[in-house]
């Protein structure tokens, strides 16, 4: 491929350093740079083929249930499992990174998680 690869591949080939939290063959979580609460996790396909949700509904749905699911795994083992799921979609909507991911959010943590 000739295009640039996005920082969340280059994070996924061990480029650059994340705090991973999850990981299986076919999805990636780490926690956000800048986090926007306690809990922030992204949770990231692997595949670089689809930049947003909506192109990763209609070219992959399995794939976009397992990235909600590992959301609900992960909000459950560090929250008190509220969270807020957030997908920016488009530069105007504060997209930045063109790799699709999942913004998990949460804000009751459970006791000792951030030490
Ligand atoms: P969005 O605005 O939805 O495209 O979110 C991109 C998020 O990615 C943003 O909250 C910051 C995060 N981010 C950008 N670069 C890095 C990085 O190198 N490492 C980590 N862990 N997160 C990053």
């Amino acid at each position: 491929m000739s295009e640039t690869p996005s920082i969340f591949t280059r994070i996924i080939d061990r480029e650059i350093p994340a705090d991973i939290v999850f990981e299986n063959d076919r999805v990636i979580a780490f926690r956000d740079i800048a986090p926007q609460a306690p809990v922030h996790v992204l949770v990231v396909p692997k595949t670089a083929a689809y930049a947003n949700v909506a192109e990763l509904a209609a070219g992959d749905p399995a794939l976009l249930a397992e990235v909600v699911t590992v959301a609900q795994q992960l909000a459950t083992d560090q929250t008190d499992g509220h969270f807020r799921l957030v997908f920016n979609t488009g530069e105007e909507a504060g997209q930045t990174v063109f790799h699709v991911h999942a913004h998990v959010l949460g804000g009751g943590l459970k006791e000792g998680t951030l030490a």
